[in-house]
């Protein structure tokens, strides 16, 4: 099974946990992201914005989301025991509203990742500068009509070659995004479905797009990212390289498939 989740991860670029933390603390996480919105569960007339964005939440239930015992065991399956920090808050979330107007953050990107000094935008770089990995985490049924996050199967592997002219600066998300959109384009696409409580882990390249929401019940989701307790290294002598470090290196082909 870890093998198997291993694999998948490196082929697709990201993994499903289904059930990696219970649906009543999704429940509770819902109930206080309600809150924050302003807006009534009950009534759509008070949905007024497409998106509202949230930004960290350290209450007791989004801790204990992020530190269920198989998220870290997967954890340490993808980046390695040691090499990653646990976390006690989640963030942002993208809430995503059934509505008409056209929300305008549905492009094709990777996360930035750190602020360069003086830098007004978040930067990537090859070694994935502070940011073990990408993390949804769904607080709501989601379906492919509740707007589900659209991620192109196998991206990752597109991306180290965009970035490894950057070198150690990297670029902004912003420069990237039409590189990484070109790059991953001919990739077949699919959707971050799930029950509340399923988290998907997924490698800090992949190529990923949000979209209009067309249906009827309300997306909660938050994309965290799990933070590095070392950076990354793309040479190791003894070869003792993690799943999201030897992705990079395949994608540069550094590895064999
Ligand atoms: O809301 C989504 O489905 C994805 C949002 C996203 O990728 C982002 O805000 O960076």
């Amino acid at each position: 099974m870890d093998d198997e989740l291993v694999e998948r991860f490196l082929e697709d670029g990201f993994v499903r946990i289904e059930g990696a933390f219970p649906p009543r603390v999704a429940e509770d996480c819902a109930r206080l992201l309600w809150r924050e919105t302003g807006y009534d569960p009950e009534d759509p007339g008070t949905w007024t914005e497409p998106v509202v964005r949230v930004g960290g939440m350290a209450q007791g239930p989004f801790a204990a989301a992020a530190n269920s015992p198989v998220l870290h065991e997967a954890f340490d399956l993808l980046v390695g025991a040691g090499r990653w920090e646990p976390r006690y808050s989640l963030g942002t979330f993208p809430l995503r509203f059934p509505h008409e107007t056209e929300p305008d953050d549905t492009g094709w990107h990777i996360e930035g990742s750190y602020l360069p000094e003086g830098g007004a935008h978040y930067f990537t770089n090859l070694r994935s500068k502070d940011r073990a990995l990408l993390m949804l985490f769904l607080f709501s049924e989601v379906t492919e009509a509740d707007a589900p996050t659209r991620v192109r199967v196998g991206s990752h592997l597109d991306v180290p070659p965009v970035l490894a002219p950057y070198g150690e600066e990297g670029a902004s998300f912003l420069e990237l995004g039409p590189l990484v959109d070109a790059a991953s384009a001919a990739r077949p696409v699919a959707y971050v479905t799930g029950r509340p409580g399923d988290v998907y882990l997924c490698h800090p390249f992949l190529v990923h797009a949000a979209q209009p929401h067309r249906g009827s019940r309300p997306r909660f989701m938050a994309q965290p990212p799990l933070c590095p307790a070392a950076p990354y290294v793309l040479e190791r002598p003894d070869g003792d390289y993690s799943a999201v470090e030897f992705a990079i290196r395949r994608g540069l082909a550094r590895e064999s498939v």
